[in-house]
């Protein structure tokens, strides 16, 4: 199994690993950070769901705290800005979204295009993490796949009307992740992770999230390629 061998070349002490992995930690940690954000501002706009909302927010910053341990556990210091930076488009599109009451932006952006790209990134992250680290993303990756189904659900419950916006919003937010895939591509390789491999279970994940949902085959295709061509 070539991902064996992978895992038995990866030296995570040497200064290569831990400066790529200063970067993606702090992607991690920012993004489990916004994604608690998001999810209390959700329980604002969505009161009939509020105390299911405040609760996904809760695991949120116990996923941060897990992230910040496993940083921690290689002595690296992760590079917030950079962070910042990196989150800077969707999360800028969220609060714009949730300062017009757009609920169903708000949901795509988050529960399903940023839970789909972690449970990628995670899936793809386990059987190369450190020890620690794996037990941490383990925990965290079943958590995620319930945050993905509250998003499923509630625009499976209103999807006529939902999708006009949910094509708006797919049309403007899915490119940024192929451009957020393509920054750390270089720093993803580094801890043994391919970018072929995290589009693809990005596209499986959001595909069929877009199919429970309610959407034709025809137009899964159509949506979850959105903007990759140009990437
Ligand atoms: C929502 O619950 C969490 C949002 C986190 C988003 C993570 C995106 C990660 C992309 C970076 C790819 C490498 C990940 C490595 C995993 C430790
Ligand atoms: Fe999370
Ligand atoms: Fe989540």
């Amino acid at each position: 199994m070539p991902q064996l061998e992978a895992t038995a070349a990866i030296d995570f002490h040497s200064e290569t690993y831990k400066d790529a992995y200063s970067r993606i930690n702090a992607i991690v940690i920012e993004g489990e950070q916004e994604a608690n954000e998001n999810y209390l501002k959700l329980a604002e706009l969505l009161p009939e769901s509020k105390d299911q909302l405040l609760s996904l927010a809760k695991m949120e910053s116990r996923h941060k705290k897990g992230f910040e341990a496993c940083g921690r556990n290689l002595s690296v210091t992760p590079d917030m800005e950079f962070a910042r930076q990196f989150f800077f488009q969707l999360h800028k599109n969220f609060q714009d979204a949730a300062a017009q009451n757009k609920v169903v932006t708000c949901l795509l952006i988050q529960s399903l295009i940023i839970e789909c790209f972690a449970i990628a990134a995670y899936n793809i992250y386990i059987p190369v993490a450190d020890d620690f680290a794996r037990k941490i993303t383990e925990g965290v990756v079943k958590d995620e796949y319930s945050h993905l189904n509250f998003g499923e659900e509630w625009l499976k419950a209103n999807f006529e009307a939902s999708r006009e916006e949910l094509e708006a919003a797919n049309r403007q937010n899915l490119p940024i992740v192929w451009q957020m895939l393509n920054q750390v591509e270089a720093d993803a390789r580094v801890l043994g992770m391919e970018k072929e491999a995290l589009v693809e279970d990005f596209m499986i994940q959001y595909g069929e999230a877009l199919s429970n949902i309610g959407f034709s085959n025809r137009d899964v295709m159509r949506l979850s390629a959105m903007g990759l061509a140009a990437a």
